[in-house]
């Protein structure tokens, strides 16, 4: 099912001719109502007349992280704060939070695209779905919670925690759909696995992930423990929450709401737009957002766009699995490593688990020293050293051949590794704490 034909199936052209005038319409309000875009776009020689048609869009200034920061809280706001709706919060860079905000009509978007991924996921007014997402400033629990309602379905809305309570729902209510973050999945399958419950004959049918990265084998993880079709879902707090983009039941990229926001990718290095086809820096423009619209606000993130058809129906583009961040990827002796590539070698190594860590350290001096912790199973860690070491060179071998530089892998006993029911922290970068070389040494951990 398709939740808004009329928008999902567009023909490009008239796709594109929406988009046009969106942006238009967009661009002429953020310029009245925002002293930050006024002054960013006449530092450019820019006059909303200017922008006539998407190939405009490269003349357009950027918006970046830095700039909710340099205008928090509500700088960047294109509305009266008495007409905010709801305001949400992502945590920042630096100790100030990113705050966000919705109007009225801001809030009936979000609910909509919401909704168009939980169909694409293939969910119904059947579903009883548990939102073990976080509640609160968090977009993830409020954000699916209303589109779930928008469709009708049944929800659940336990946010993350208290996973033994959480299994007893899955399976006392019949629990059909799961919405949680990739590592919470596999948190949640390894507590009921040690509570002797087996999740794999429960109700569960869909699993709604997303929020941070995770690999195509943490996917196949998820679908083999919990018995579940894990479903990616992209969003980030500065475009709307959750909504943005999600994959339909094909899995063959996560399709992005057009119509509300324009993608383009640029190469993260000049700024400049990239082919179609290429990787590089996902860019997003909120076409319809009221209260705090964004300009090619820069993700971070790192994909690429696909325009073909999908078996499903949908026309607009779709961008494949999120395969790192610009500020994510390690340059570790000048190899760039992303911590996804280190996750696919890990969990096609028998006998380790979806649980590690990847600290980077340089001693003064010396050389970066690449350290990936990763737990070994229950069965394997009760093996002999002569075993556990044959082990840790297997990982280690594997690891060379797909990064081309050595990391030293340190195999830890079983929940040795913080679980995370929410995003979780896969790296340690201690390099910083080395800039100069008055710098003392770092604590020991
Ligand atoms: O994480 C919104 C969200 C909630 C998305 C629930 C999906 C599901 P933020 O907290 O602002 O918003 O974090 C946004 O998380 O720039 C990406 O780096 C990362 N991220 C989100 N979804 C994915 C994904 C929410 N599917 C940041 N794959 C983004 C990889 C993701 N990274």
């Amino acid at each position: 099912m398709i939740w808004n034909p009329e928008r999902e199936t567009m023909g490009r052209p008239a796709l594109e001719a929406l988009q046009a005038d969106a942006l238009r319409r967009q661009v002429a309000r953020v310029y009245e109502a925002v002293p930050f875009f006024r002054q960013a776009f006449r530092a450019r020689g820019i006059e909303p007349g200017d922008v006539r048609s998407l190939a405009d869009l490269p003349r357009l200034p950027f918006t970046t992280k830095a700039d909710f920061r340099d205008n928090y809280p509500f700088g960047l706001l294109a509305v009266p704060r008495r007409s905010l709706a709801r305001v949400h919060a992502s945590s920042g860079t630096t100790g100030k939070p990113t705050v966000v905000a919705y109007s009225r009509n801001d809030m009936a978007v979000w609910r909509e695209v919401c909704a168009r991924n939980l169909t694409a996921a293939g969910i119904t007014a059947d579903d009883l779905v548990q939102v073990s997402m976080g509640y609160g400033l968090f977009t993830g629990g409020l954000g699916w919670h209303a589109g779930c309602e928008e469709i009708g379905a049944t929800v659940l809305p336990m946010s993350s925690g208290n996973t033994k309570r959480q299994i007893m729902m899955i399976q006392d209510l019949g629990v059909t759909v799961l919405v949680c973050t990739p590592s919470y999945a596999v948190y949640i399958a390894e507590q009921a696995e040690e509570m002797g419950v087996d999740l794999t004959t429960s109700d569960l049918r869909v699993g709604i992930h997303g929020a941070e990265p995770w690999s195509e084998e943490m996917r196949r993880e998820i679908r083999q423990r919990l018995g579940l079709d894990p479903i990616d879902t992209y969003g980030l707090s500065e475009a709307v929450g959750p909504g943005l983009a999600g994959e339909c039941t094909e899995h063959q990229g996560l399709h992005i709401c057009e119509d509300h926001f324009l993608a383009e990718i640029i190469d993260p290095a000049t700024g400049d737009p990239l082919p179609a086809g290429e990787y590089g820096e996902l860019v997003i423009t909120t076409l319809t957002k009221e209260a705090l619209p964004v300009i090619r606000y820069r993700t971070g993130d790192i994909t690429r766009l696909h325009t073909e058809a999908c078996p499903c129906g949908r026309t607009g583009a779709r961008m494949e699995k999120v395969c790192g961040r610009t500020d994510d990827m390690l340059i570790v002796r000048g190899v760039n490593v992303f911590p996804s590539q280190i996750e696919t070698v890990l969990l096609q190594v028998d006998g380790v688990q979806p649980h590690y860590q990847i600290v980077v350290d340089r001693q003064r001096g010396a050389m970066d020293d690449l350290e990936i912790w990763v737990e070994v199973s229950e069965e394997n860690f009760a093996d002999d050293i002569g075993r556990l070491r044959n082990l840790q060179r297997k990982a280690e071998f594997e690891m060379h051949e797909v990064l081309g530089i050595e990391a030293h892998i340190r195999l830890v006993e079983p929940h040795r590794i913080e679980r995370s029911m929410g995003k979780a922290k896969r790296v340690i970068d201690r390099r910083d704490l080395y800039a100069g070389p008055d710098c003392p040494p770092a604590p020991e951990r």
